[in-house]
């Protein structure tokens, strides 16, 4: 059985957590992923504090085990979000998009752990001194907002320069790329892709369906000129965003572009027009699976790769 320090921090079977996705992790893909022994998280990114607070009612009934949620820091209510979660109370907050460092205290006030996503080592090194309990060190394989160094290259390089646990997120869906991330150094991964296309994720069903159609180079970055680059798979709304950018347009104009996209890809299932956020794993992920599957599969598989490595050594 794979069992690292974070199992025993948090409270979780497995070293695995679902990534907390704007407009994809409600409750009912937190509270599967936790029941199956992972850490489920709520993506509160697109959540009124109303909202995220029935959703967090709503993965109690559904789940007795630790679950998370996700806030992206450079919204402008994040304060409310934060004392709704405050209010609520889950195991663990993981943070995207800024420095968690502020709030930090104000959640361990609360016993409630706090995992912020870092793309760089400084800023592992900053988080870790503000009382960060573990980090997620993401690559810009991700879906989403990214950052700019890959995974291979910024996990073991964020496990040299702490010494918290370190989860590894970016590119895994597999037993492979789990085993590959033990081998980094980390102490647990995260998947975001990989959940999407799961029976208990409520996402439009051309979302699920884009993701298993993708195949390797179908997730794009685009909105690189805003400072926020977002990874999303290639419809008629990325190529008007890269045509944006050849252009070299106003920044006005990405926005206007931008808005309402992120629902009309998650609620609508707008194929042309929605902002399908993908990581580029999306190209190996050919089925829908329960949570249950994905998981139980990828440790089990891991568990026979480990045990079959010792081949590699000779003599
Ligand atoms: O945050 C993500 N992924 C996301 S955020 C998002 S955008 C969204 N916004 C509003 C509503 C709905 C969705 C879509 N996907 N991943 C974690 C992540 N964090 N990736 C990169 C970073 C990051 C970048 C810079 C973290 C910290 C950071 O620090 C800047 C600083 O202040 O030093």
């Amino acid at each position: 059985m794979i069992k690292t320090s974070i199992c025993d921090k948090i409270g979780i079977k497995y070293p695995i957590f679902q990534g907390g996705m704007a407009w994809a992790s409600d409750y009912a893909l937190a509270s599967a992923v936790s029941n199956v022994g992972g850490l489920g998280i709520i993506g509160a990114g697109q959540m009124s504090p109303e909202l995220l607070v029935r959703e967090i009612k709503k993965a109690k009934e559904n789940t007795d085990k630790p679950f998370g949620v996700n806030i992206i820091l450079y919204l402008t209510y994040i304060d409310e979000l934060v004392d709704a979660i405050i209010h609520e109370g889950v195991s663990v907050v993981t943070t995207g998009a800024g420095n968690a460092g502020t709030y930090i205290k104000k959640f361990h006030d609360a016993n409630i752990k706090v995992i912020p996503v870092v793309p760089s080592t400084a800023l592992a090194k900053r988080m870790e001194r503000a009382g960060a309990d573990a980090l997620i060190a993401e690559g810009m394989e991700s879906g989403g907002h990214i950052g700019e160094l890959t995974t291979m290259v910024i996990v073991p390089q964020v496990v040299n320069s702490v010494n918290i646990p370190v989860i590894a997120a970016g590119g895994i869906a597999d037993y492979r790329g789990f085993v590959a991330a033990l081998c980094l150094g980390a102490s647990g991964i995260q998947m975001g892709t990989r959940f999407l296309a799961t029976k208990e994720c409520h996402i439009h069903q051309n979302w699920k369906d884009m993701v298993i159609k993708a195949s390797d180079r179908d997730a794009v970055v685009t909105g690189r000129p805003t400072g926020h680059p977002v990874r999303v798979l290639k419809n008629r709304l990325a190529k008007m965003f890269l045509e944006l950018e050849g252009k070299c347009s106003p920044l006005a104009e990405y926005e206007k572009l931008g808005m309402g996209s992120l629902k009309a890809a998650s609620i609508d299932g707008n194929i042309e027009m929605g902002s399908f956020m993908s990581g580029q794993i999306a190209g190996m992920i050919k089925e829908e699976k329960t949570v249950k599957e994905v998981i139980e599969e990828i440790v089990s598989d891991a568990e026979d790769l480990i045990s079959d490595m010792s081949k590699f050594i000779k003599g």
